[in-house]
């Protein structure tokens, strides 16, 4: 149809507005300028949609009608209701037909064809427009055509009236008139030929200037559109329809305030972004350096964590030598409850058993706790301080991306002691586990037991030997029972030695297994501390984390947004061009 390139440049710019107002929606600190942008981009919109303005005059019967159903290719300017050639008709679009007077000489017929939303078409009797009721007809419409399809008849040319009219519109100096020579088919290509030279010397003397004149077969148009004749690309070719048409699709894009406002239009939109664009840059700046700090400032704490864990670790050392000191306590009352004497008493009774004391692994933890807990409590007064020191930093730094009232101190006092608590109960409760798990008590007293199981043989001995002893000296004299007495002291002796051996071999199982503690010990502490010191300084980055993720959201969101502007800017470049192109190929 006529004006496509037009309307689908004016459609894409719409579609480019649309999406230009979307983005803007987006854009973090934008939302005041929306009002703004709405108060220019609707009326831009709306203004882009404004519809052309044909005026087709002719005498009646000179084929206007069959002419504008072949140009747009639908039955619609046989008004049902309207006389023969008695009205002027206004068609515009409407959601259903209907026909309303204005006056007694006009008639605005609305119809629900698309083409009407961009094509406003009054049809028009020329022999009325002159007399004087109708007169204010052409007052009115011509000066707002934008186009003036003046309608001859190939069988009689020269009615008198359309040529008045045609003169009034020079007189108006109407820009775009085209004259379009009707029914051609009834004449031979000779006298159409004939008939435009003269009606092109007629223009040229009488009104001084010369205007397009397309020789078409309206019939022909018709049929071969909407009668789905055989050859019917023959039959339009033949028509002559196609070089008007053409004719009118340049002069609609030539419109020189459509393609003012189409590029008016463009012009708007490349400020807008450009506002927009260093509006998103800058917010995307601040945010960048936003997420920036939050990433500085996590570090930061992780770094203090770790600052503070090697201040805290000299007293871990302090704690080993202590523990090994401890120790060393320990075996010495190890080697009390695994005295020789021991294996000979009598094994204690299962009362007697849990009446006894757990004093290994309690004297192991007395001793700890006596040597440790003040210093553990000043580790605890420091990783107070630097807490503290951590906050200040991070709010002194932080101040500009950290909400009002983040991490307040008075809140926080609370919380330090809380942490000071924490920290000296904790170790306090691992420094206790790891004693308790030791179980240095359990050990004592199978390692007795065996040393009595040995010990109990020598009361049996004793007398046995003595028996013997004086049955060898009865039967073999006394060498005899000095030999004997000699080798049962000796067995005697081996039984006492292989009891000491045996509480030997409980004291050292005992000695080395707290030698080796020492280093679980270790082990156990620095992962003690290591997690109390993360734990520390945790409350900061609990706070910080959810603002990091929350400006890592917005970062995104505004990268996308500035990618969509830059878009956008490119779309609108593009059709900068195509705009300037349309204008050229005219
Ligand atoms: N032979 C021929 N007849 C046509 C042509 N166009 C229109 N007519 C006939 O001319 C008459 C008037 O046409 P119409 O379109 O109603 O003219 P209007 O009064 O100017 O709107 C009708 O009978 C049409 O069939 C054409 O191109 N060739
Ligand atoms: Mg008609």
């Amino acid at each position: 149809m006529i004006g496509d390139d037009y309307f689908q440049l004016r459609s894409r710019i719409g579609a480019e507005l649309q999406a230009l107002g979307a983005a803007l929606r987006e854009v973090p600190g934008a939302e005041g300028a929306a009002e703004e942008i709405g108060a220019i981009l609707l009326p831009l919109l709306d203004s882009l949609k404004a519809p052309f303005f044909l005026m087709v005059v002719g005498e009646p019967n000179t084929g206007k009608s069959t002419f504008l159903n072949a140009l747009f290719g639908e039955d619609f300017a046989k008004a049902e209701g309207a006389s023969e050639g008695g009205e002027a008709l206004y068609f515009k679009h409407g959601p259903e037909k209907k026909l309303t007077p204005i006056t007694p000489a006009l008639l605005e017929v609305q119809a629900p064809a698309a083409f009407l939303q961009d094509f406003h078409i009054l049809n028009t009797p020329a022999a009325c427009l002159m007399e004087s009721e109708h007169q204010s007809i052409s007052e009115r419409f011509m000066p707002m055509a934008d186009v003036l399809l003046f309608v001859l008849s190939a069988m009689d040319p020269w009615a008198a009236s359309a040529w008045q009219f045609l003169e009034k519109a020079c007189r108006e100096q109407m820009r775009h008139v085209v004259l379009v020579l009707q029914q051609s088919d009834l004449r031979g290509t000779e006298e159409i030929q004939v008939i435009s030279d003269y009606v092109g010397e007629l223009c040229r003397t009488r009104f001084g200037r010369e205007f397009p004149l397309f020789a078409i077969s309206g019939k022909k148009a018709h049929l071969a559109r909407n009668g789905r004749a055989i050859g019917a690309e023959t039959l339009l070719e033949e028509s002559g329809l196609l070089k008007l048409e053409a004719h009118l699709n340049r002069l609609v894009l030539s419109q020189p305030m459509r393609q003012r406002k189409l590029l008016g239009s463009l012009q708007a939109i490349r400020q807008l972004l450009e506002q927009i664009c260093e509006r998103s840059v800058a917010a995307m700046r601040s945010i960048q350096s936003r997420v920036g700090l939050l990433e500085e400032l996590l570090t930061e704490g992780e770094l203090q964590a770790d600052r503070t864990l090697k201040k805290l670790l000299p007293a871990l050392e302090a704690t080993e030598r202590d523990y090994h000191e401890g120790v060393l306590r320990v075996a010495g009352l190890t080697n009390d409850l695994l005295a020789t004497r021991r294996a000979f008493q009598r094994s204690p009774s299962a009362e007697e058993e849990t009446a006894r004391p757990k004093s290994l692994d309690h004297r192991l933890l007395h001793e700890l706790h006596h040597r440790t807990d003040d210093r553990w409590r000043q580790m605890s007064l420091v990783l107070e301080e630097d807490v503290r020191q951590h906050d200040r930093y991070v709010r002194a730094h932080g101040r500009h991306v950290l909400p009002e009232g983040f991490g307040e101190l008075e809140a926080r006092t609370g919380t330090e002691n809380d942490l000071r608590r924490r920290f000296t109960t904790r170790i306090d409760s691992a420094l206790r586990r790891f004693v308790l798990a030791l179980r240095l008590d359990d050990d004592i007293e199978p390692g007795l037991q065996r040393a009595r199981q040995t010990a109990r043989w020598l009361p049996i001995l004793i007398p046995i030997l003595a028996l013997l002893a004086s049955v060898a000296g009865w039967l073999a004299g006394w060498q005899a029972a000095v030999i004997a007495t000699g080798s049962g002291g000796m067995l005697v002796a081996m039984v006492y030695l292989l009891t000491q051996m045996r509480l030997a071999a409980a004291r050292n199982a005992i000695l080395d297994k707290l030698e080796e503690s020492t280093g679980t010990l270790r082990e156990m502490l620095a992962d003690q501390l290591r997690e109390e010191s993360h734990h520390a300084f945790s409350k900061v980055r609990e706070l910080l984390e959810p603002l990091q993720n929350e400006a890592n959201a917005v970062q995104q969101a505004a990268a996308q947004v500035v990618e969509r502007l830059q878009r956008l800017g490119d779309t609108v470049e593009t059709l900068a061009a195509d705009v300037a192109r349309l204008g050229k190929a005219v």
